[in-house]
């Protein structure tokens, strides 16, 4: 069923506590833990409890949880401190993504170059 736990998912394994990982932040509805490859001094992963493939599937889905998701990303900048920082979902392989539990990538601490690679 949509937004159920799915055994072969990381994410969802990680959210259930049967794998870990050092989690920065945690709500009702979202998970955020420090990535486990950081690109950036401050490199956190914010995701909904609910499994979804990608951030688009989530907010069609679940809009309310889409928005907590989005609401916690600016929580994880200001708990680290963070002045400029970037937000960013990479949906679909050729963007980058490997992990298919929607995930916001909030990524400071050093300067950003524009456009990303
Ligand atoms: P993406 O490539 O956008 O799908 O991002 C997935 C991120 O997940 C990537 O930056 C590395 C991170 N990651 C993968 N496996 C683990 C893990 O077991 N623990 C943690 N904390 N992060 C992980």
């Amino acid at each position: 069923m949509a937004g159920e736990p799915q055994d072969d998912c990381l994410f969802c394994k990680i959210v259930a506590g049967h794998i870990p990982a050092t989690i920065v932040r945690e709500t009702e509805t979202t998970v955020a833990f420090q990535d486990i490859n950081p690109q950036a001094p401050t490199h956190v992963l914010v995701i909904p409890r609910v499994h979804y493939g990608d951030i688009a599937s989530l907010a069609v889905a679940e809009p309310a949880v889409a928005a907590d998701l989005l609401h916690e990303a600016g929580e994880v900048a200001v708990q680290e401190k963070l002045e400029s920082y970037r937000v960013v979902f990479n949906t679909g392989s050729g963007a980058g993504q490997t992990v298919w539990h929607a995930h916001a990538h909030v990524l400071g601490g050093r300067g950003l170059q524009w456009p990303p690679g």
